[in-house]
């Protein structure tokens, strides 16, 4: 009987889930400027000119286009913003987040 193992213990899972990318989705509108929208997606994602046209253009033709993915807060904080600055010129730009699946 020496050798009979009586540890029936399993060892904890230790499961570490990375944490999800959020998109950042652009939303057109009728009313804002497509310039203006440019302008915003240059300074608040740091897009190139090019980029924020075919980004505008997309959102333009599609009603909607993801800008890019970020950590969650950092995602809510540049769509914030960036909304904001719509906002803070008279448009309804709209700049909404979700998880990445
Ligand atoms: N549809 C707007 C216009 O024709 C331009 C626009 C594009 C606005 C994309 C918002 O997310 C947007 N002036």
């Amino acid at each position: 009987m020496a050798d009979t193992n009586l540890n029936t213990q399993t060892k904890p899972e230790l499961k570490v889930e990375r944490p999800k990318l959020h998109k950042v989705i652009l939303v057109n509108d009728d009313f804002t400027p497509r310039e203006f929208v440019v302008r915003v997606l240059k300074a608040e994602f740091r897009l190139s000119e090019e980029q924020s046209y075919k980004v505008m253009m997309t959102a333009h033709r599609r009603g909607v286009c993801v800008v890019a993915v970020f950590a969650r807060d950092i995602a809510e904080t540049k769509a914030t913003r960036a909304t904001d600055a719509g906002k803070a010129a008279g448009f309804p730009l709209l700049f909404t987040t979700e998880p990445e699946e």
